[in-house]
Order: C-alpha cells, then structure tokens, then sequence
C-alpha cells in the first residue's frame, strides 16, 4: 500500500526538501498551501504534478493552520499515514512585531491539528511530527543542549513553539497518538528564506560582489549558531515516524560559529579578503584584497557590513549547540554536509543570481533588489 504523508509548511525551506525525499521513497504527498496574490510554490514547482495525471503522487489543497474547519476537512479527505507539521510564522525577530499572530499558527494551530485528527477518529493511525526547535532552549542552562536540557523561550515565536512542543507530548500521552518532537537547531540551505540571516549574508555579498547592492546591515553578529543542512534534517524528521515508539530527538551538528565567522566564510567563496574593526553599534568590515573574478564590483577600503540596531532583537538567544547523541544512538543518524560545505553551496547559488541580475541591468534592465532582513 502506497503511504500518504500530508506536509504543512510544503511551500516552505523543509517543507520542499521534505516532500522531494518522500517523493523518491515512493509516498503520495499531500500539501497545504496558502492562498497569496502571487505564486508562492516556487520552491515545489519542480515536483509539481498537474492534478488532471492520472493518479498524481502529490497533491497540493488550500488551506492555513488559522482555520479548523479547513484543516480537519483535507485530513478527512486524505487520511494521511504521516503528518509533518512544518506550517509556522517561523521568523524570530517577526514574532515580536506579530507576537499574536504568531501565537495562533505556531501554538494553537499545532493543538487544531491534533485535535481534528483525534474527532476524525484517526489517532491510531495518523503519525505526527511536530517542528519544534533549538529556540525553545533560548538562555541556554546547559551546554550542550539535549533532550533534557530545561527550557527557556525568549521569544513570542519560541513560547508559541514550547505550547506546541507540549501539547505533541499531551496527545501522545493522553490518547497513545504516536506524536514526535524534532528538536531541530538551525539548518539551511540554498532554499532558506532571504531575511534569515546566512541567506540574506550569501545573496547580500554575492549582490555586492556583482555591484547590485553596497552594504550589509546586520545586527548581532556575535550570535553564536549550530548550523546545519536542510537535506540532512529532514531525513531525520521522516526516520523519527518510522520508529516503534514515539520519542523526541535534538537534531544538531554539536558544531557551533558565529554570525561574524559566517560573514568571512561567505567573503573568502567570493575571494573578499575582510577585516572586522570597531566595536558593537560601530564594528564595520572593510576590503583588504579580492582574490578572484567572482567579485569584480568590490574594491580594497569598501565597506561592505555595518551594524544597523534595528536588526537587534528585544530579547536575544546569544549562543545555541546541540548534542546529537541521542539521535545518532537510536535512529542513526548523522549530519552529512558541513555548515562550511553549505555556505559554499549558497553562495554558489546566490552568485549565479545575482550575474544573471547583473546581465540584465546591464542591458537596461533594471530590477528592484531588496536588502530587508
Ligand atoms: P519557512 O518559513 O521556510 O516555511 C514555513 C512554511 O509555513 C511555509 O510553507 C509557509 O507558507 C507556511 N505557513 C506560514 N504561515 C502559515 C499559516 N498560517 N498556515 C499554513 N501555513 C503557513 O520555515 P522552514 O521551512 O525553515 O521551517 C519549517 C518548520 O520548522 C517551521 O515550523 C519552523 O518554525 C521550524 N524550524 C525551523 C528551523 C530552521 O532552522 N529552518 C529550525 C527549527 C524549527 P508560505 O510559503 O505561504 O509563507
Ligand atoms: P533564528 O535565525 O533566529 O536562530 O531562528 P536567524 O537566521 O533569523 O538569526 C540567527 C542569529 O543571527 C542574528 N542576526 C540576524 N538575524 C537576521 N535574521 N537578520 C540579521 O540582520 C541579523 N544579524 C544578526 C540573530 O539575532 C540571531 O541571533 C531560526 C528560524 O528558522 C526559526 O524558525 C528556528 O526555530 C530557529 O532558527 C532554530
């Protein structure tokens, strides 16, 4: 029997990963995408189906997690084997601006798809992933941090996730639902979004590189990460349903850098040699040397960072590193590409861009490039 997994979230960075992987292992695979005034599936147009195939393997339905009645009626009609709950408002510094917004996706919407599967009667047979995140450590009380590690949200996003986090546990408590939490530290990759920080690092400086854009401006980057790949993650999130009993797990690298380390990676793929002075509000980085023709915009002396403070945050998570032990233990399973190794993959992919933008406005045609973050 073909498995059907339902994916909230599919038009997102893990959502499309996540469907492509299921895809290959031969699931039929159900969406929920949000109605935009512009196509936003770009990132799942490539395994897109046209519905009228025959027996298309994935299907996408309109819907939101705001909405009961919709959710409980496409999980009616798709009785799906797996759900990955991947929806979320998932920006951090976002969730101080929308703190309400992001309450009802990210908490209550977890709880009303728990809920309309357990009214449709299909606790016993629907598996549950919930995306729960590193964010929920926030002040960190242990280095590393793993399963146990006690919780501290700092953020409207992270105490919305830590209801959702809970209320996975409850149901699988309470009714025997086999619902897991993936306690996923940060992963990217060349699909994340541009307002996070290594992409909007990657395509900012691949942008500079190719004279499209002068500066960046940042805000903490003293920001300490563990960084991972989003191909590597979301292999962990199919493995955590296939097991016998639902468990939690940390997935992490136990590798960790910072947001100034990220910058440098990002300059030496483009051959920017930077140097860092200044300190806090003032820390600049400026052009030493540029070793390749990859950046023939840039020149020795240009600034090409700056902090700007509206980028801080009113509560900051200043360091995160996970201990993957116990994923690697039970599930087997360990990162296989290198927060380095990914850097190298964006700014690959981000350059290309921003030559063909290039291209264009060179043939006068201009178009806007947009720097927010
Ligand atoms: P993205 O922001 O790339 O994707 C979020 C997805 O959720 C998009 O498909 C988005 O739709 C959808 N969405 C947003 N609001 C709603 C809503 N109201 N109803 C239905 N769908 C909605 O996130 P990622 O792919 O990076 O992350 C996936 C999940 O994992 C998220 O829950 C995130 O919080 C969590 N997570 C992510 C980590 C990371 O480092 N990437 C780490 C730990 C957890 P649209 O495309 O229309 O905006
Ligand atoms: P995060 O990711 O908040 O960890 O949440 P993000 O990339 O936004 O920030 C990481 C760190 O970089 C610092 N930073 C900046 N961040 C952004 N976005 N823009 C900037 O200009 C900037 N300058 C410095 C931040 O302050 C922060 O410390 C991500 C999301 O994917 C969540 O959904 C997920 O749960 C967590 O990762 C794990």
């Amino acid at each position: 029997m073909t498995k059907k997994a339902l994916i909230t979230g599919i038009t997102g960075q893990d959502g499309s990963y996540l469907a492509e992987f299921l895809l290959d292992k031969g699931y039929e695979v159900h969406g929920i995408k949000r109605r935009a005034s512009l196509f936003n599936t770009q990132r799942i147009d490539h395994i897109y189906e046209d519905p009228h195939a025959r027996n298309p393997k994935m299907r996408l339905h309109y819907g939101d997690l705001t909405d009961t009645s919709n959710l409980t009626r496409i999980l009616r009609e798709v009785e799906p084997d797996e759900v990955y709950n991947l929806g979320a408002q998932s920006h951090v510094a976002v969730s101080f601006e929308a703190p309400e917004y992001t309450a009802d996706v990210d908490a209550i919407g977890t709880l009303r798809m728990l809920e309309a599967i357990r009214f449709l009667g299909l606790e016993q047979k629907t598996r549950f992933y919930q995306a729960s995140t590193s964010e929920l450590f926030g002040l960190v009380q242990e280095v590393p941090q793993r399963e146990t590690t006690p919780f501290h949200p700092r953020s409207p996003y992270a105490v919305a996730k830590l209801y959702a986090y809970w209320i996975a546990v409850n149901y699988r408590e309470a009714y025997g639902m086999y619902a897991c939490n993936g306690i996923l530290f940060n992963h990217e990759s060349p699909r994340r979004g541009e307002t996070f920080v290594t992409r909007k690092i990657t395509r900012g400086l691949a942008n500079i590189a190719q004279g499209l854009e002068d500066c960046l401006y940042m805000g903490n980057i003293d920001s300490l990460r563990d960084w991972g790949h989003a191909k590597d993650y979301v292999r962990m999130q199919w493995l955590m349903l296939q097991q016998e009993q639902p468990e939690d797990f940390v997935i992490a690298t136990g590798k960790q850098y910072s947001v100034r380390e990220f910058i440098r990676w990002t300059a030496e793929e483009l051959g920017i040699e930077l140097e860092f002075s200044g300190e806090g509000v003032d820390e600049q980085a400026v052009v030493t040397r540029v070793t390749s023709d990859k950046a023939p915009a840039v020149k020795p002396g240009q600034v090409v960072m700056r902090i700007d403070p509206k980028y801080f945050r009113p509560a900051e998570v200043e360091t995160l590193l996970g201990d993957p032990s116990k994923a690697k233990e039970k599930l087997g399973w360990v990162p296989e590409i290198s927060a380095r190794e990914m850097c190298a993959e964006m700014v690959e992919d981000d350059l290309k861009a921003a030559r063909r933008h290039a291209l264009l406005k060179a043939h006068g045609l201009e178009l806007p490039v947009s720097m927010e973050g």
